[in-house]
């Protein structure tokens, strides 16, 4: 089992003070980090003490420790999960033989390029995320938002690490870059789509950590099979954070939907105007939300034929989720039936296993999604609401990929650009709705005691304490 070591600057379980090159290097990035999170952290709380899960150490229950924490004072570490004895590489060209200590020269710069990719989100999302406070629906809600937003912070750490440690010179200039870009900044944006988007509502944001911290699931759980080891062992642990956002997003959602239904059957109304008198976010409006972040969040995954994809696999970056439970661990040979555009008609073509590697993952996280959308729509007919929340068409609004040359509806079939546009406000949220999801949230609920009208109660509170616990104590308050 490995040694974590919480005295120094920067706690962590990979021995940092032996190596003080490395250790100098993080220690000059970390200043550099505080400010950025400082001006884009979450505005205006930075004096609150917060009741925090704080990573100390990687043992399977050991690792959790519940403090209250001021935000800039959180301990973000550097946490790889034990490694596995004499692991070998389980996919591609090099199956079998023993996996990588060190960066192979030929693959140094498309490893660089995916930890950067994926370390870039981690800031982006808490950059999106940063006004939501003063929205906040409970306390119990805060604090679960300011738990996600320090985690993705201690995932930055996890990649500038690898960045710091194995990629030298470049490493550290790519570093300081990911602390410059910024989320939604036409002249510094971050590198993927989804990560520019506004998301400054709740009902945004529970769909964000539901579909879009999905994707970083299943992301994190293609280069937890990587070649590189520590890139494996990184992503392993972040694996067991990012759980908690999971939750958030899916209990979040279930809560909305769950509200809105209870008051439908209460009030036996089902029109979208008499329900938003009555202070609930109507389910068409729900289904428009997930519309939208379940769209974007598919773009994460890439395009459905990629040779970039094609060639991680190959040289054995970047695996499937789960690479073990597939048969053939080469997929040389193999093909993979998918619906392509021809001659203006989507036809199912078969395409060469490896160069569907994105597509395999997105069907992994599709899948997923599924599961959660059923939980939702059991929640809506336990109140007997005949309605249900459903995914719409893989093809639906796509900005990367086979289908973002064209124009389909949410079933899936192409349709014209007027068409779409014609209809768009039926099935993406209008200016109006974005208007009157925002009017629910004007106020932010400080009193532990309360809940937004829009929302149920959670099942239960965290680590124990009551659902109105302070987990929030407001710096003016105490
Ligand atoms: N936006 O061959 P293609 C998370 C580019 S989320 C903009 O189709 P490839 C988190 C692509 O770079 C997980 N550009 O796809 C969640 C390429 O450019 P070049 C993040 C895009 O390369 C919530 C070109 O289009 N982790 O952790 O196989 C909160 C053709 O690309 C996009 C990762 O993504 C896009 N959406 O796959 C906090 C893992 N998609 O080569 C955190 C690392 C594609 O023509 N990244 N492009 O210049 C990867 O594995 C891959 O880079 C991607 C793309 C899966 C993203
Ligand atoms: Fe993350
Ligand atoms: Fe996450």
């Amino acid at each position: 089992m490995s040694t974590v070591v919480n005295s120094e600057r920067i706690p962590n379980n990979v021995h940092l003070a032996d190596d003080k090159r490395l250790q100098r290097a993080l220690e000059a990035w970390q200043p550099n980090y505080i400010n950025w999170w400082k001006e884009m952290g979450p505005h205006g709380f930075m004096e609150d003490n917060v009741f925090l899960r704080t990573a100390i150490s990687v043992e399977s229950d050991g690792w959790a420790n519940f403090d209250y924490v001021k935000m800039p004072d959180y301990r973000w570490g550097i946490f790889l999960a034990d490694a596995v004895k004499d692991r070998t590489i389980g996919f591609g060209d090099h199956l079998g033989e023993p996996v990588w200590q060190q960066v192979p020269g030929e693959h140094r710069n498309a490893l660089r390029r995916l930890i950067v990719t994926q370390g870039d989100t981690e800031p982006a999302s808490v950059e999106q995320q940063r006004m939501l406070g003063h929205s906040c629906p409970s306390v119990y809600d805060l604090r679960n938002l300011f738990q996600v937003n320090v985690e993705e912070g201690r995932h930055l750490w996890a990649m500038v690490y690898l960045l710091h440690t194995y990629f030298a010179k470049d490493g550290r200039e790519e570093a300081e870059a990911l602390l410059e870009r910024r989320s939604g900044d036409p002249n510094k944006p971050r590198i993927l789509g989804a990560f520019n988007e506004p998301c400054t509502d709740w009902l945004s944001f529970f769909m964000f950590t539901f579909f879009t911290d999905r994707d970083g699931k299943f992301q994190l759980l293609a280069l937890a099979e990587s070649a590189f080891d520590p890139l494996s062992r990184t992503t392993r642990f972040m694996l067991t954070e990012e759980a908690h956002h999971m939750f958030v997003g899916e209990t979040g959602i279930g809560r909305v939907v769950d509200r809105t239904a209870h008051i439908m059957k209460e009030s036996k109304k089902d029109h979208p105007d008499d329900l938003r008198k009555l202070g609930v976010i109507d389910l068409p409006t729900i289904q428009k939300y997930l519309n939208l972040w379940y769209s974007l969040s598919l773009d994460l995954f890439g395009g459905e034929i990629s040779s970039n994809a094609a060639a991680s696999f190959a040289t054995g970056l970047k695996g499937r989720a789960k690479e073990e439970q597939h048969e053939d661990h080469r997929a040389l040979t193999g093909v993979y039936a998918m619906d392509v555009l021809k001659d203006g008609k989507i036809a199912r073509e078969e395409v060469p296993l490896r160069n569907a590697m994105d597509d395999v993952l997105r069907d992994a996280y599709v899948d997923d999604c599924q599961r959660g959308v059923d939980k939702w729509n059991r929640f809506i007919d336990a109140h007997g609401i005949p309605f249900k929340l459903t995914l719409p068409s893989r093809r639906f609004h796509r900005h990367i990929g086979l289908y973002s040359d064209v124009t389909c509806d949410p079933q899936g079939n192409l349709i014209s650009r007027e068409a779409f546009e014609a209809k768009k406000a039926e099935w993406l949220p209008s200016e109006a709705d974005k208007t009157f999801v925002k009017s629910l949230m004007t106020k932010p609920i400080y009193d532990p005691k309360q809940m937004a009208s829009w929302i149920s109660a959670p099942k239960q509170g965290i680590r124990g304490r009551a659902i109105d616990f302070e987990y929030v104590r407001r710096a003016e308050a105490s």
